[in-house]
């Protein structure tokens, strides 16, 4: 079994336990193993046979875990899985999915109406037969009707940008093993940064495309053979997702790069660009255009002018190399022309995490862990920012709680500084509940006593329009509220975002000096590049934050930084790249 058919299991399990009404810690442990499972480079079976290390040196990966993990990978099942599953219709899975749908609604539709698939569920839907059952109502029924789609569009199943580079890293390594090839780069939606990936695109510069075609072919993770040209080739890889495969010659890589790392909408006005200037591009190099056999031929291809690096393309066409996360074929070709290109964040630029959760509430390591990881990482300064009380599935903290937890934190802090290096400090936060009635799950008496407030909405999700932005406006308007997290609450390929008017939100933040959140785990990356240009444009500041529900949840930073760098975001614009002294200045009310 590879590492994408064993997390495949485990996330399986964590729907399954779910749906039976599991304990949270157990579902998240699952869905946890997964999602590291699905972007590890290394093989488990390699870190398995290997004596010098163990199962559980993985990061999430305890006894029973690392046990399951090896029946898996001698037998190829699961003992669990296979009793859940004669427990619990198929279906299930797949009905899960569908937004709004928790694991009651689910139990409730296959036991009373006998769903067994989407299509039959939007049958009962058109019929009016949801309706009827306990707990649902007309309105659900039409909410339903309204997200399926959502759940059977082919659209999502597209890979995380996450996962898809996983394979894009354990690839190109591979590839890059192979005596024939010269370089090997990833292109694409991959190499743009994009939320998800349809097929992953690489890109090898060689002479003897065969050899390279077939090094391809030899790799472990390489399925079935979908076509095979002189120098293209596109096969299976892992998740069955689709590669493509291009081999070029050297003098030509850099226009080959460009061309396939796309957008197209951005190659055609490049090419169109060229045109202007009696130049041609295409993957091979860009040429000059000179005039035809006769007067009224058309001009014909000349002389090569570029091709072997993508900045030399650009500058034929009188440009500076422009970054691929923008490469989409908005302004940005303009933007090169008068020289206004935007200088992006990048992951050095930031100093501080302000958004995490500990064993406080649903988070997996200690207070002490997380602070600990955050050092390793190089972070000057992180906000402990656990679930209030509204949140009860995940124990949320009362006020008495989180004053406890404060005091845990000035020992720590002071513990740190006698330590004399004083590496991190650690700021006093929560995350605080915007209540479906309105106002915060904590009072305001707790919350002016602390460094960082994120107030989130995580219930009454499906409120209208008018009510839910009339929510996040006040939380904004409140004067201990920081930054506004994950503001739309969408969740890539599993749920679309509340109704709220984010005009009426960023105006209100630009207002108030309240941040905004560009949450960075890659299945929320919440704000999404529109909002986050639009918040740019307003004067809203941005904190990228992790949102890290573990030590290893640090990890998703990068996916921040890429959302931010394709929304056109400098490290002006986020204000955790800013030392903790100028944080404190820029935060509205200044009582840090
Ligand atoms: P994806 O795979 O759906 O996530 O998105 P992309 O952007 O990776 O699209 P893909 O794999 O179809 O093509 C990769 C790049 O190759 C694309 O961004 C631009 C270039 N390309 C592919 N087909 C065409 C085409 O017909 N015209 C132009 N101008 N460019 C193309
Ligand atoms: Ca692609
Ligand atoms: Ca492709
Ligand atoms: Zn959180």
């Amino acid at each position: 079994m590879t590492n994408s058919d064993i997390s495949a299991v485990f996330d399986h399990v964590a729907d399954l336990l779910e749906y039976q009404g599991g304990n949270v810690f157990r579902v998240r442990a699952y869905r946890n193993a997964a999602r590291t499972i699905s972007v590890m480079v290394e093989s488990l079976a390699s870190v398995r046979s290997d004596s010098y290390r163990k199962l559980t040196d993985i990061d999430g990966i305890g006894v029973d875990l690392a046990g399951k993990i090896e029946t898996l990978l001698d037998t190829g099942r699961l003992p669990l899985l296979d009793d859940l599953e004669a427990k619990i219709p198929a279906v299930v899975f797949k009905l899960m999915r569908v937004p709004g749908l928790g694991p009651k609604k689910v139990k409730a539709l296959v036991d009373e109406l006998q769903v067994d698939s989407l299509d039959a569920l939007e049958q009962a839907c058109r019929e009016g037969r949801v309706r009827d059952v306990k707990g649902f109502g007309e309105k659900t029924q039409a909410a339903i009707l309204e997200n399926i789609g959502f759940a059977k569009s082919p659209e999502h199943d597209r890979l995380l940008w996450e996962e898809a580079d996983a394979i894009v890293q354990q690839l190109l390594a591979w590839m890059r093993e192979c005596p024939a090839v010269r370089q090997a780069e990833g292109a694409g939606s991959w190499r743009r940064g994009r939320e998800t990936v349809g097929d992953i695109d690489i890109l090898v510069d060689s002479d003897k495309a065969t050899a390279v075609m077939d090094h391809l072919q030899a790799w472990k993770e390489c399925g079935d053979l979908l076509l095979r040209g002189d120098t293209k080739t596109s096969v299976r890889g892992p998740r069955g997702v689709q590669i493509d495969l291009r081999v070029v010659e050297q003098d030509s890589f850099g226009s080959a790069w460009q061309y396939f790392t796309g957008s197209k909408d951005h190659n055609v006005r490049l090419r169109s660009r060229a045109r202007d200037r009696q130049l041609t591009i295409n993957e091979y190099g860009v040429f000059r255009l000179v005039p035809g056999a006769d007067a009224d031929s058309k001009p014909v291809k000349g002389a090569a002018v570029a091709g072997r690096t993508e900045q030399d393309v650009y500058r034929a066409v009188g440009l500076p190399w422009i970054p691929p996360e923008i490469r989409e074929g908005g302004d940005e070709i303009g933007l090169a022309d008068r020289d206004e290109l935007p200088t992006l964040v990048t992951i050095e630029d930031i100093r501080g995490d302000l958004h995490m959760h500990t064993t406080a509430t649903d988070g997996e390591a200690t207070l002490g862990e997380m602070v600990r990881a955050a050092i390793e990482r190089g972070l000057s300064y992180i906000a402990i920012t656990d679930h209030g009380q509204r949140v009860t599935m995940a124990h949320g903290l009362d006020a008495k709680r989180l004053q406890q937890q404060w005091g845990e934190i000035d020992r720590l802090n002071d513990s740190l500084a006698e330590e004399g290096r004083s590496p991190i400090v650690v700021l006093k936060g929560i995350e605080v509940d915007i209540l479906e009635k309105g106002g915060l799950d904590l009072p305001d008496a707790v919350l002016e006593q602390a460094d960082w407030v994120v107030a989130s909405l995580h219930y009454g999700q499906n409120q209208p329009r008018e009510r839910i932005t009339k929510r996040i406006v006040e939380a904004i308007e409140n004067p201990c509220v920081s930054v506004i997290g994950h503001p739309t609450g969408r969740l890539i390929n599993r749920r679309p975002a509340y109704e709220v008017d984010m005009e009426a939100v960023i105006e209100a933040a630009a207002k108030a000096g309240t941040f905004l959140e560009i949450n960075a785990n890659p299945w929320r990356l919440d704000l999404n590049v529109p909002h986050a240009a639009a918040a740019k444009k307003a004067g809203v500041k941005l904190v990228i934050s992790t949102d890290a529900h573990s030590t290893r949840g640090f990890d998703v930073l990068r996916c921040g930084v890429l959302q931010a760098r394709r929304a056109g975001l400098e490290k002006e614009d986020i204000a955790n790249t800013r030392s903790l002294d100028q944080l404190k200045k820029l935060i509205k009310r200044g009582n840090l």
